[in-house]
């Protein structure tokens, strides 16, 4: 290829080539990179339709509705909150909002809806072919909530994509509206806590590659936990939305714990703490109307910042819940376009905007674009079947098993994974009692998983609460509870429950500070090396990466090395892979466009081989693919 493209050239032939002869010449280098990528793409595609994605097995690509595309909108993108904010910075523009009379709205759609109900795993491809449309449409919205939380590892481990790109891309097709992300404070977006510097650098590049808002959370309502990343957002310029995490029920007098004076203190705390924005964050739809009411109207009298509230749609009450919290002057409020709403989602904006006509709150959005969008996310939702486990009807249980929006169907699947999807609604139940064993403690990411871990292993095991503490000493807890009751989440408001942390503990002393204290701080030039070595990326952002998911972000590279970039590839051919005579169009960059048919598939030879056939760009080309059936 290269070298006879330059042999070839006139200006090699007649002997003006010079030194500058390759940079004046980037064409030369453009095609056989282009069939280096298109080579890599076609064994995935060969891989993934022969053995099915992730070696699943195969599996018949189906049929899809044609993709419902909102009408394109030519021209300027108009001015929105990130052009708002950008001239204010971060006090004026908090001031700003609570100038609003109409209540703002947070788009969930491409973050938590899909994370609650179709297990994170939408592609960047299926969510930048609207995003300028959408931020042209509809430039009112208050954000995107479109990064973070589950995204980061989900987009790596299972859809083989870089965040990083994903965010810079959504940054570029959304230059009006700001974008938010969910930050589960010295946990980051992982399940653990990480050295403080780790947490601050992971701020700095994620407001460097686009984020505004950062919602900080702890999984245990531990200010401590959340007090480095706040100052580190801080020093970004950018928002720090600080979350008090809502459990239990304000309504409930016999709930004593989490009572309505925790949050008012809980929020002047966070005041104090240099929160320019206090977000509610009902993971698990847990603030009933009323609830919703009193809470917002409390937190409305006591901080003069701005109020988001983020719930889940669970019980069916979400709609209600928000209307409620407009009632009492909420600011912002979060909810998803209606084909992505509701269940263990956000309620729906369309259905929100038709529940407050004839107030004066109503927020200033198209509903005639909010229908458009809806449209179109119910022609790309089907393609996530395999992962659609919501239930198609409110359930009120959750007002009871109290699980998080997101754990709710990732609970169930485990629990069918380990032989256990008969006793689902023992383990509902027994998920109740473990909260209530482990002192009624916030239940969020990845305090969650910790009470999730305990349950599937008290119903595995058929053990009892009196079990547990009689015949602790000879049981084997599972590591995330043994950690939890050592402190490496922080410790729980009121502190852990005595007696258990002693039978778990089994002698083990806790910590008695933040875990993030006793973590050394990582040398990044030191993995930077170490990535470099192993021939994977390592600009900074990935060395960040690499420090939240080691191993995820080892696989991850390597599947780069096989199949390169597959984030390019439509949604149904990443995950089904092509039929015979197909044809398919994928843009490997802006204006650089692959057509692959594909023409045929042999039967496999004695070892198992299989010769796939393509066309690519008019030239055939032959894949050897092995058949792991
Ligand atoms: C996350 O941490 O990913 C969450 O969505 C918690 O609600
Ligand atoms: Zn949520």
């Amino acid at each position: 290829g290269f070298l006879i493209n330059v042999l070839k050239s006139p200006e090699f032939v007649d002997g003006s080539y010079n030194v500058n002869f390759i940079d004046n010449h980037p064409e030369l280098f453009n095609l056989p990179v282009v069939q280096d990528r298109g080579t890599k793409l076609l064994k995935y595609i060969g891989d993934t339709t022969i053995n099915g994605y992730a070696g699943t097995g195969h599996q018949e690509k189906p049929e899809f509705e044609r993709l419902e595309m909102p009408t394109a909108v030519a021209g300027e993108y108009p001015a929105g909150t990130k052009q708002i904010f950008d001239s204010m910075g971060p006090e004026k523009f908090s001031k700003w909002i609570l100038d609003q009379k109409k209540v703002l709205v947070t788009d969930t759609t491409m973050r938590d809806a899909h994370q609650s109900l179709m297990a994170t795993r939408v592609r960047t491809i299926d969510m930048l072919r609207v995003l300028e449309t959408a931020s042209k449409k509809l430039p009112q919205f208050f954000s995107y909530e479109c990064w973070g939380g589950a995204t980061f590892d989900v987009a790596y481990r299972f859809l083989y994509e870089d965040p990083w790109e994903r965010l810079r891309q959504m940054r570029e097709k959304a230059p009006n509206i700001l974008l938010q992300m969910l930050i589960r404070g010295a946990n980051a977006v992982g399940y653990t806590s990480y050295p403080d510097n780790v947490v601050k650098n992971f701020v700095e590049l994620s407001a460097k590659n686009g984020i505004d808002v950062f919602r900080i959370f702890d999984s245990l309502n531990s200010l401590d936990n959340m007090y480095g990343t706040i100052q580190a957002v801080r020093e970004t310029g950018k928002i720090a939305e600080v979350a008090l995490c809502y459990t239990g029920d304000i309504l409930d007098s016999s709930r004593t714990k989490y009572d309505l004076a925790y949050y008012v203190n809980m929020a002047k705390e966070l005041q104090n703490a240099g929160a320019n924005i206090i977000a509610i964050k009902d993971m698990a739809g847990l603030l009933k109307p009323e609830a919703a009411y009193r809470l917002v109207s409390a937190l409305k009298e006591t901080v003069d910042l701005p109020i988001h509230l983020h719930t889940h749609d669970g019980s069916g009450n979400g709609v209600a819940t928000l209307s409620r919290a407009v009632a009492a002057n909420v600011d912002i409020v979060d909810a998803a376009y209606s084909s992505f709403a509701g269940g263990t989602s956000q309620p729906s904006m369309n259905t929100l905007y038709y529940a407050l006509s004839g107030t004066d709150r109503q927020p200033d959005l198209d509903i005639d674009a909010m229908e458009e969008m809806s449209r179109y996310w119910a022609t790309v939702r089907p393609y996530y079947k395999g992962v659609d486990k919501a239930e198609p009807f409110p359930n009120t249980e959750v007002y009871q098993h109290e699980m998080p929006g997101g754990q709710f169907s990732n609970l169930r699947q485990q629990a069918k994974a380990v032989g256990l999807g008969e006793k689902w609604n023992d383990i509902k139940k027994m998920y109740h009692d473990v909260n209530m064993m482990f002192g009624d403690i916030v239940k969020v990411t990845p305090s969650s998983k910790v009470v999730g871990d305990m349950t599937l292993f008290m119903v595995q095991n058929g053990l009892t609460e009196k079990d547990v503490y009689e015949k602790g000493d000879i049981l084997n807890f599972p590591q995330s509870v043994v950690e939890f009751f050592e402190g490496r989440l922080g410790i729980p408001y009121q502190g852990f429950p005595e007696k258990l942390q002693k039978i778990i503990l089994k002698g083990r002393k806790p910590l008695t500070e933040r875990p993030g204290k006793s973590l050394a701080p990582v040398d990044f030039e030191a993995v930077r090396k170490k990535l470099a070595g192993a021939g994977y990326k390592h600009e900074d952002e990935d060395i960040n990466a690499y420090c939240q998911y080691e191993k995820v972000f080892k696989d991850y590279n390597e599947n780069v090395k096989l199949y390169g970039d597959v984030s390019v590839l439509d949604t149904p051919t990443f995950f089904f892979g092509m039929k015979k005579n197909e044809e398919i169009h994928v843009e490997i960059e802006k204006g650089k466009d692959l057509v692959i048919t594909m023409i045929n598939i042999s039967d496999p030879d004695e070892s198992g081989m299989r010769t796939i056939t393509f066309m690519f760009n008019g030239v055939e080309r032959e894949i050897q693919v092995q058949d792991k059936s």
